[in-house]
């Protein structure tokens, strides 16, 4: 039984696709969520499919085996916190969250080696509290920065009901995911326009410039991705031209952004490497500039 802990977008997602592919799994509700609306609602193509989907709350559960945490970064505390009765060092914790540094949060619940990465590109978007939208088929790769092996709980039905497989290098998967976040979120939000909009002529030097910087980084860290990056971010630009990014998302819903996490996180890592990141921390201003992190202070 895999349990989903978050109903958001990505959570709803996957619980579909598990119950679809007749995989045991439950998703982790908040408190005061309709426990009796059973129909869940998945919008692929435009077409409807309802799902019947177990629903519960973290309070209810007891001994999860096998945990998927699909909360935003900023929660990952709170929400590990709100299930901790029902997981111990056995419980294998799969996290979704953009961003990286958060096995260290995660190692208080559980042991390291049961802590498992999960790094998504599919799109989807809640209509609302049940109902949500397959929007882009993207793929899921997971990975352990502890093992190389596939688990046995990773079966191949359950890969292929997400797209799923196994990578024996998980670091350099979120590590690109981080560089292509950390440029594309930030600015997508402070100029408040679709991903293809950074290949506009007044916007294109500084992606470029952000993404040599991130290329040293990428070599300081010995990173085997560090060679395509260019053209890996200029393509995800190019196949996400319409997407509004997830940060921009979260500005104009006056909601937390994962700025700390993505470009926080990446900026620690190269203060601690001594490299200089000019047009990063310029970034990092910018965004705080406009968005202060008080709600009252925002535009
Ligand atoms: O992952 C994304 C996000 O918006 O968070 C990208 C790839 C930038 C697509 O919008």
């Amino acid at each position: 039984m895999i349990s989903i802990l978050g109903a958001g977008a990505i959570g709803q997602l996957l619980a579909h696709k598990l119950t679809e592919a007749s995989i045991e799994c439950q998703l982790i509700v908040k408190p005061g969520h309709d426990l009796d609306a059973k129909q869940w609602q998945l919008v692929q193509q435009g077409q409807p499919t309802y799902h019947e989907i177990k629903t519960i709350t973290a309070s209810d559960c007891d001994e999860i085996r096998h945990l998927w945490v699909c909360v935003k970064s900023h929660q990952l505390q709170s929400a590990l916190q709100s299930i901790s009765h029902a997981i111990d060092d056995k419980t294998s914790v799969v996290l979704f969250q953009n961003g990286m540094g958060h096995d260290k949060l995660a190692q208080k619940y559980t042991d390291s080696k049961n802590i498992y990465f999960a790094s998504n590109t599919h799109g989807a978007f809640k209509q609302s509290s049940q109902v949500v939208e397959h929007a882009g088929e993207g793929r899921i790769r997971f990975g352990s920065l502890n093992k190389e092996t596939q688990p046995d709980w990773l079966s191949e039905n359950m890969l292929s009901a997400i797209q799923g497989s196994w990578t024996e290098d998980i670091k350099s998967v979120l590590w690109q995911k981080l560089f292509i976040n950390a440029i594309v979120n930030p600015l997508t939000a402070i100029h408040q326009c679709k991903n293809g909009d950074l290949l506009l002529p007044e916007m294109k030097p500084m992606v470029l410039a952000l993404i040599n910087e991130n290329q040293q980084l990428a070599k300081a860290l010995d990173l085997p991705i560090a060679d395509g990056l260019k053209s890996k971010v200029l393509d995800v630009i190019g196949s996400t031209a319409n997407n509004q990014s997830s940060m921009l998302q979260d500005v104009k819903q006056g909601t937390t952004t994962e700025i700390d996490s993505i470009n926080g996180y990446l900026l620690d890592v190269a203060t601690d490497l001594g490299l200089p990141m000019p047009y990063n921390w310029r970034l990092w201003s910018q965004f705080h500039i406009k968005y202060p992190p008080l709600k009252e202070l925002r535009e």
